[in-house]
């Protein structure tokens, strides 16, 4: 059984269609691709497609400046009233990319203050940002959590550049570690709802990841979202070279339920794109390309 939820923490969570199960059918959230860059290496990741880590590999989304995505917001919530969730989630990470990320927050929270702004991050530079996070009102924040032993990190982390320094194997897996349970801990104090996505890589931290679980239950973690490894060479995903396979539903399904002790366990993902539109089933981001969008002019003001 879920834990009940006391009614503030109701309200802050129910137009939301990822944080709330019973929202998603009903509401809607966009996703602006505006921050390129990313600061790790993830052994699963493709560089050429949108970040793995909230994301459906093998697809490239468009890149935006933040006026652009501001304009697309605009746009796309005068002709999907179910929209109330704006998310910057790629296709790099966006705190690898915090002038862009936050310009197109700020616009948008100046043009369209009732959309809720929620981001993704691989944790690495959260506590540098999180009064940044906080002041803007952002209130939802994912930070992708795949291990917390650093031994299972270094099969996963080849590298993590940190201060305009790169650091190889365990040392750099150490420092990402160390930054997104800070990063967990700075959420907790900021009172900012936090989702820890992970991705489960059978035989490289698939059993691990119940310890990530009540880690990051332990830290204030409000939603736990176990995402499999998509693993397609041809989608630009693969682990290493030794053709690493993605989970089975049966497989996702026995860890998710091996996880869920008091904390809510997210089983509706659908790993969108860095610049997914719609609710989260559908997939309406062809319909606003750049090429569409720009021509569009928002049908009322918001
Ligand atoms: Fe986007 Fe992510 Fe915010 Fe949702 S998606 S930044 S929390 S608004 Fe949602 Fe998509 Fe799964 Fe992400 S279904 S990939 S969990
Ligand atoms: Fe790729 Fe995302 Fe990992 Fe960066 S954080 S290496 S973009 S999967």
């Amino acid at each position: 059984t879920e834990p009940s939820l006391d009614e503030k923490l109701k309200q802050r969570i129910e137009k939301h269609p990822c944080y709330s199960e019973e929202a998603h059918h009903h509401y809607a959230r966009m996703h602006v691709a505006v921050a390129p860059a990313c600061n790790i290496q993830c052994n699963y990741c493709n560089r050429k497609y949108d970040c793995a880590n909230e994301s459906r590999p093998g697809v490239v989304s468009e890149l935006l400046t933040p006026e652009e995505a501001a304009h697309k917001v605009l746009v796309v919530a005068s002709k999907i009233p179910q929209m109330t969730v704006l998310g910057i989630a790629g296709p790099g990470d966006p705190l690898a990319n915090p002038e862009k990320t936050f310009r197109t927050f700020e616009l948008i929270a100046d043009k369209a203050p009732d959309i809720k702004l929620c981001l993704s991050t691989n944790g690495l530079m959260l506590t540098e940002h999180v009064d940044k996070i906080k002041q803007l009102n952002v209130d939802h924040v994912t930070i992708t959590i795949n291990m917390v032993d650093p031994e299972v990190g270094a099969k996963i982390y080849p590298w993590v550049h940190y201060k305009r320094k790169r650091y190889r194997g365990i040392e750099g897996v150490k420092i990402l570690h160390e930054k997104q349970m800070e990063g967990l801990q700075a959420l907790r104090e900021a009172d900012i709802l936090c989702k820890v996505n992970s991705v489960m890589i059978p035989g490289i931290n698939d059993e691990h990841l119940v310890e990530v679980d009540k880690v990051i239950r332990d830290n204030g973690a409000f939603l736990h979202n176990i995402m499999p490894l998509i693993s397609a060479p041809e989608h630009g995903t693969y682990f290493g070279l030794n053709g690493q396979r993605g989970p089975t539903p049966k497989e996702l399904k026995a860890l998710q339920d091996n996880c869920s002790g008091n904390m809510k366990m997210m089983r509706h993902c659908r790993q969108c794109r860095a610049d997914a539109v719609g609710l989260l089933g559908e997939d309406r981001s062809q319909e606003f390309t750049k090429e569409n969008f720009l021509e569009m002019t928002p049908e009322y003001d918001i």
